[in-house]
């Protein structure tokens, strides 16, 4: 057995308290390598531990479950109820030539008798409920519709910007603007409710200058050009009376370059009052135009990428943490709002992100933060700074695996247990999971126009653990490359809406309502047959099982669902052609 590749980490996504008191534990070791491994568990204070004298220690066993397993590693799971907070702990493993051992927090040692009463012991020495991460439990039964509010529906044309282009009539591009706004969501909130949405993820509606509003000038005013804050008051009392969450986009990494602050920095340089704000090496703050302004060289100050459009805020500054404080308090009051979603969260400190969390959860107790990290969130999520992070490397592993076929359907499997490992379940069921987002090119584009590939990869997305997100005009066909192309206007006219993909949405949005418990706490259980390129996935909780079958491959799979057909796609006499699917129970 390879002793090296064992690992465990106490108080962490490998031991750390989940809901109602159960004790959650993961071993991490060696793929294949590992025949049995038995956890070692007691009380720090009611055991006898390193007494040589009469008396084992006493402890409780249990066999551990081999419930996730990579190309690398597999990954053992155990669940416990303490009678009391604390715990202490060993492993016992038993490899494949039967010989044991014991795994604790000093040593890897043979599991003689004596090496069991010498036992050191990982320990978890008190768990407090406070401490516990416990994500808002909403947020797992929320199924997201993410809205660009400049181009979802034009409700008001009063609002709209000079040089506004009739709704749809042109490619959408950096610069142009359709006259979107907050009336145009009110008017369809109908909509997104027979569609079955249970939480609006808003990109930016505060003032800014540009047509995504990623550039923000007033964090305190709605955007104009989207309407104001009665309108916008209105939205949020009708979508909660629909049901519906909302979730804003708190841009809080860096201001737009025409807001009042940065504008006294140009004009005062030095000495302007927020100069401090800001991360300026050189003034007077410069920068070299470039054909393409995203891209701007020799700046004396930094920014947000390489746009001197975006200067990065310092938020090391005890004015601006008030000043950002201060708006994340305001919309949460004023407004009643129930999520912020974090703009380039990775790229600000951790001591403002501690603070901001406690903050809003103070203002509301099941408040959602949703950090947009585009990697591993460990280290935001396991320390009370998120709930949930933007689940791109989840979103990029189904995709490199079902759409663009980049790696094999045992490495896609393999990628997904290896993320879910990263996280403990209560995260990893808030986790924010998207096919296609504002910032990358829509799955219909990706999947090539195949429509049959487009439901298939929502479908398994649907049913992972975590919280759904479907970006608008997915429902009804929009297709679109990368930014900005993935903007296009929402079509409304229902000649030109994919009316198969807009019944196909609602079926699947109601499956995984009617099935929230199954897909959010359920067991996993991948079969991949890489010849006929057939995935199978068994999700289990207690006596509910679904089952689904996806067939990637060229060749009809027969199949033969046990139980009642929840949904299917090219399922003919009971063989799977090309890009079909079948869930059933
Ligand atoms: C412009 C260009 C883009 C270019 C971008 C960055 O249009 O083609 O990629 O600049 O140079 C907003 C607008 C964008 C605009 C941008 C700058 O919506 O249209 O894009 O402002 O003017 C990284 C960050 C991530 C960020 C993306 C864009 O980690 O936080 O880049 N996403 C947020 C918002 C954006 C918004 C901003 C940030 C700025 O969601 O909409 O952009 O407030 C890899 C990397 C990621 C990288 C990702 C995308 O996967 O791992 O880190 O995300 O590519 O580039
Ligand atoms: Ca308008």
């Amino acid at each position: 057995m390879d002793i090296a590749a064992v690992y465990h980490r106490p108080d962490s996504e490998m031991a750390y308290l989940g809901a109602n008191g159960v004790f959650e534990i993961r071993l991490k070791v060696k793929h294949d390598d590992v025949f049995k491994v038995e956890l070692l568990y007691g009380d720090p204070y009611g055991t006898k531990v390193n007494e040589k004298d009469a008396g084992a220690w006493e402890y409780e066993t249990v066999t551990m479950d081999r419930a996730f397993i990579t190309k690398t590693h597999d990954y053992f799971l155990a669940q416990v109820t303490l009678p009391l907070h604390r715990l202490q702990y060993a492993f016992k493993l038993t490899d494949k030539g039967g010989h044991q051992w014991l795994y604790d927090d000093r040593k890897f040692v043979p599991a003689t008798a004596e090496n069991l009463l010498d036992l050191t012991c990982f320990r978890m020495p008190y768990l407090h409920e406070i401490d516990r991460i416990a994500p808002p439990e909403w947020v797992k039964e929320t199924v997201w519709y993410q809205i660009f509010p400049e181009r979802f529906a034009n409700g008001d044309l009063t609002n709209d910007p000079a040089k506004t282009l009739p709704w749809g009539s042109e490619e959408p591009t950096r610069e142009n603007f359709f006259g979107g706004d907050l009336q145009g969501i009110i008017d369809h909130l109908d909509y997104l409710q027979e569609l079955g949405i249970t939480g609006l993820y808003l990109c930016p509606i505060f003032t800014a200058h540009s047509n995504h509003k990623y550039d923000t000038i007033d964090y305190f005013t709605i955007d104009p050009h989207f309407g104001d804050k009665k309108t916008f008051k209105r939205l949020v009392d009708e979508a909660h009376k629909r049901g519906m969450k909302v979730m804003l986009d708190a841009v809080f990494n860096h201001l737009g370059d025409f807001s009042m602050q940065w504008q006294d920095v140009i004009e005062h340089g030095q000495e302007s009052r927020f100069a401090s704000w800001f991360h300026i090496n050189e003034f007077p703050v410069s920068y070299t135009k470039t054909d393409n302004d995203e891209f701007a060289r020799d700046l004396t100050y930094e920014v947000f990428a390489n746009t001197p459009h975006m200067p990065k805020l310092n938020t090391a500054s005890r004015e601006v943490q008030d000043y950002l404080h201060e708006i994340a308090a305001y919309w949460i009051k004023q407004f009643n709002i129930d999520a912020w979603r974090l703009d380039v969260a990775n790229e600000i400190d951790h001591h403002f992100w501690r603070h901001f969390y406690s903050l809003t959860h103070y203002l509301k107790p099941d408040f959602y933060v949703l950090g947009e990290v585009w990697h591993n969130a460990q280290s935001w999520v396991n320390q009370h700074e998120f709930d949930g992070a933007m689940n791109y490397p989840f979103t990029e592993t189904l995709s490199d695996g079902i759409v663009a076929k980049k790696i094999s359907l045992s490495e896609m499997v393999s990628r997904l247990n290896e993320q879910l490992m990263l996280y403990r379940m209560p995260t990893n069921q808030v986790m924010l999971n998207s096919m296609d987002t504002h910032d990358t090119a829509r799955l219909l584009t990706l999947c090539q126009g195949d429509k049959d590939l487009t439901r298939l990869t929502l479908t398994m997305m649907f049913l992972q653990m975590g919280s759904p997100c479907i970006y608008y005009g997915t429902e009804v066909g929009l297709a679109g490359g990368n930014d900005p192309a993935c903007r296009a206007c929402m079509v409304w006219d229902k000649d030109k809406q994919d009316q198969k993909m807009l019944a196909f949405m609602k079926a699947l949005i109601k499956l995984r309502k009617d099935q929230q418990p199954v897909l959010s706490y359920g067991t996993y259980a991948w079969q991949v047959d890489e010849e006929a390129q057939v995935v199978k996935l068994t999700r289990q909780k207690a006596a509910t099982k679904l089952c689904a079958i996806f067939n990637l491959g060229e060749k009809p799979y027969a199949v033969a669902p046990t139980g009642k057909t929840l949904l299917a796609q090219n399922l003919t006499d009971g063989k799977l052609e090309k890009n079909g699917f079948v869930i059933f129970e």
